[in-house]
């Protein structure tokens, strides 16, 4: 065949296959077998010098203008396939704005983390710092140097989880972070101590782990009027401002004289019901002014210093608040339970 007919067939030929491809990688096989270093124009063009001088410009003009064809047409092909291309693309992902919104579950604190959230903030407001400790504490810490030797009875009032090591427990109450703090600093203190806590317990409203907060103050003048003022304010924050209040006389082994707190029954109002057992009353926290054996222990000075120190329940001030009947509910993390509280 004439050179000048084989290279009207390869544009013939290619013209095709480059006009029904329709990706790019086949679009540049097909250019490199045409145009590329070893393609069949170059050969041509690189065999140029064994045809006849008068023959010679003329093919090679021919093959020029069939490279160049080329260049332009497989660059508009290509242009052609990558908007082809991201036609589909966007026609894959267009969004539907008829379609109805569904709805995306997130996450929120648990009611119990909101109220022990909700109390600390109370007392940050009125000056106590946060201290915290740790959950597996000295046993001396959670019992001896809060006045509660070895073979006291009181020890029994707080079922304890010990564990395989020699002198340490499952702290029973968060009054150890109140030695802790003591040992750690000079007065004036005041701290508010949130926390875990864990005792041999299990009923409807006792669980075998759950939530306190520890307040402490110490200074030169602290009184029980102090203490009065501070749990009237924190009780008024948390149910109201004319909650009833009413101190009863207690005995707690780390306070003298010691108190336990009631509030008004929240349910019945005082009438009496079920929930506070017909007295129309409620027990909500312990306190005391610090007795002077803790002192002694931590050596702070008891004729200098006085202070008070109160420990709550949290899981009973969210159930009384939300006036729920049973505090496994708190723990079984049931959604239908769980987001009442927060409306989602
Ligand atoms: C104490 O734990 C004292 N440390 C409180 C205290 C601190 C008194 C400072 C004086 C000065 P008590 O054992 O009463 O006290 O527990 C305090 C509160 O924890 C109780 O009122 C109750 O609300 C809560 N509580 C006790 N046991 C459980 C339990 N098993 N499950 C849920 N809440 C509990």
């Amino acid at each position: 065949m004439e050179l000048q007919d084989r290279l009207k067939a390869l544009k013939e030929e290619y013209r095709k296959l480059i006009e029904e491809a329709n990706d790019l990688q086949i679009l540049q096989k097909l250019k490199a077998e045409i145009i590329g270093k070893k393609g069949e124009i170059t050969k041509v063009l690189k065999s140029l010098k064994e045809v006849p001088p008068e023959k010679r410009k003329e093919i090679g003009k021919l093959a020029n203008e069939i490279k160049e064809f080329f260049e332009e047409f497989i660059k508009a092909k290509e242009q052609e396939i990558k908007e082809k291309l991201l036609e589909e693309e966007l026609k894959k992902s267009k969004v539907d704005i008829t379609l109805p919104p569904y709805w995306i579950q997130s996450g929120t604190s648990h009611v119990v983390r909101r109220t022990l959230k909700e109390i600390t903030d109370i007392f940050a407001y009125m000056g106590f710092k946060i201290e915290e400790g740790p959950e597996v504490e000295k046993e001396e810490y959670n019992f001896d140097m809060l006045n509660i030797p070895k073979d006291h009875p009181a020890r029994d009032m707080q079922d304890t989880f010990f564990i395989n090591k020699e002198g340490y427990v499952l702290r029973t109450h968060t009054s150890p972070v109140q030695i802790r703090a003591m040992l750690k600093r000079k007065p004036p203190i005041a701290i508010v101590a949130p926390g875990r806590v864990y005792r041999k317990d299990a009923d409807p409203t006792h669980s075998p782990m759950f939530h306190q907060i520890e307040g402490l103050f110490v200074d030169e003048n602290a009184t029980f009027k102090h203490l009065k003022g501070i749990l009237k304010t924190f009780l008024e924050a948390v149910f109201g401002k004319n909650i009833p209040i009413r101190l009863r006389p207690s005995y707690f082994p780390f306070t003298e004289p010691s108190v336990e707190v009631d509030i008004g029954c929240t349910v019945c109002k005082g009438e009496g019901c079920r929930v506070c057992k017909g007295t129309g009353w409620l027990e909500i926290l312990g306190a005391g002014m610090v007795d002077p054996n803790v002192f002694e222990a931590v050596g702070i000075d008891s004729e200098k210093y006085s202070g008070f120190a109160f420990g709550l329940g949290i899981e009973r001030i969210t159930m009384l608040k939300y006036q729920i009947p049973d505090i496994r509910l708190l723990f079984t993390n049931d959604l239908r339970f769980n987001t009442q509280f927060t409306g989602f």
